[in-house]
């Protein structure tokens, strides 16, 4: 267990909360497939000195005096950053991936233009143009769709149609709840179309792109990729925005981070980037990615055999959608506490042309980027999904859903949390 000795001694609500945590953690199958666990050197980084520092600007041209060693560390982060995804340019700054795409926006817009983003009940992300986000105030979002929601085919026609209509300054790919790849060229011979830039926000996927396992947006010709730096890329929770190769873009990008979005960066939080963008380098980081997808497929292949319905009929990365509801009756808000009680964490999703509410809705939305830091390889997550249904299927016979919960427990201690990926 990891020691809190000054928190322990001045303040025992917040070191408890701590524990508890860590208990949580280490105990239960975290399935939330934006989650993961950073090592400690990631975490030492950001509960580092850093902390106490202002240093507005960028490497080189700050506001304060005192930068010699958050210049370094910057540095690494960017340089890092432009080596893992094949980016000239790199901002490492942005606080999360919600700021990053607020800040591509400002980078590349007018008030009143237009994007053309996934819409959210196929797997789009809010800050893609939900209307309850004040962006929708300032840009002005159109959508589109999946042709066919048990392959994921996105509908690449009405797309283009759209977008010719339209006239969107950005095509904007990008998911936070899809299962399949997207035809990258399809994206960006219909931005060059119409004259717009080709963006991607890569939150999810990122540590597959940087492990190889899936295919890098910039060798199609993307712009502009913003991200996450806690997901499958499992670094501190931080945004990243990546220039492919204009020098005017990447200009705009970092006057639209700072000063125009925020103020004093958390460079604690950079010192954690660079340190996990370092881990992202190493060769099993590669290893880890292709075990990311490997261990979805192996999750894939029991809910297939247990005949519950997927979304985009299953998986080619690390995250599954699951019409709970459909297939066993059994909405996702439900599914999502009743596995909580025997130690699986996920969430409940909307579905694709859902028949109930975003906050009451038919699915579950789970993956493998947490369980493979672990070390779970295919028959451990294959028997997690069968824990999972089981589980469902138990939900009135608690002696079931107790023996269930210590299976849980007892993988876990079999596969601790790692400390360190190097
Ligand atoms: N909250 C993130 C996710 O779970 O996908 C996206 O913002």
């Amino acid at each position: 267990m990891d020691l809190y000795t000054h928190i322990e001694g001045q303040d025992k609500e917040v070191f408890n909360a701590l524990k508890g945590e860590e208990t949580r953690e280490r105990e239960g199958i975290e399935l939330i497939p934006s989650e993961n666990y950073v090592s400690k050197a990631v975490r030492e980084a950001q509960g580092s000195i850093f902390t106490n520092k202002y240093s507005e600007g960028y490497p080189g041209k700050r506001y304060y005096g005192g930068q010699e060693f958050t210049d370094q560390v910057e540095t690494l982060a960017i340089e890092r950053a432009k080596e893992l995804f094949g980016a000239k340019y790199a901002n490492v700054q942005t606080h999360s991936g919600a700021n990053a795409n607020i800040a591509m926006y400002m980078a590349l817009l007018q008030p009143g233009d237009t994007v053309l983003g996934m819409d959210l009940s196929h797997g789009g992300h809010l800050t893609h143009g939900h209307p309850v986000t004040y962006i929708t105030k300032f840009f002005n979002f159109v959508r589109y769709k999946m042709k066919d929601v048990e392959t994921g085919e996105i509908d690449y026609d009405e797309m283009r149609r759209v977008a010719i209509e339209a006239k969107p300054k950005i095509v904007l790919a990008g998911f936070s709840a899809y299962s399949r790849e997207l035809d990258y060229e399809k994206f960006v011979s219909i931005a060059r179309e119409v004259g717009a830039y080709a963006v991607i926000d890569i939150a999810h996927i990122a540590g597959l792109i940087a492990g190889k396992a899936a295919k890098n947006p910039f060798d199609y010709g993307f712009d502009v990729m913003t991200s996450t730096t806690h997901k499958t890329l499992r670094g501190p929770r931080g945004g990243l925005i990546l220039t492919r190769e204009s020098e005017e873009i990447a200009k705009k990008v970092d006057k639209a981070v700072f000063p125009g979005l925020q103020g004093g960066p958390l460079m604690h939080v950079i010192a954690g980037k660079a340190v996990a963008f370092g881990e992202a380098l190493q060769p099993q980081f590669k290893t880890y990615a292709a075990q990311v997808i490997k261990n979805a497929k192996a999750m894939e292949e029991v809910f297939r055999a247990r005949n519950v319905r997927m979304l985009a009929g299953g998986t080619s990365n690390h995250l599954i959608l699951a019409d709970v509801f459909g297939s066993l009756g059994i909405p996702g808000k439900e599914a999502e506490k009743l596995l909580d009680s025997v130690g699986i964490t996920l969430n409940k999703n909307v579905i694709a042309d859902d028949t109930r509410s975003p906050m009451d809705p038919s699915g579950i939305r789970f993956g493998t980027p947490a369980i493979t830091t672990r070390g779970f390889k295919e028959k451990e997550s294959a028997r997690v999904a069968e824990l999972m249904l089981d589980a469902l299927a138990a939900k009135d016979e608690p002696a079931k859903l107790e023996a269930i919960h210590q299976e849980i427990k007892d993988l876990c201690a079999k596969f601790p949390i790692p400390d360190s990926f190097v």
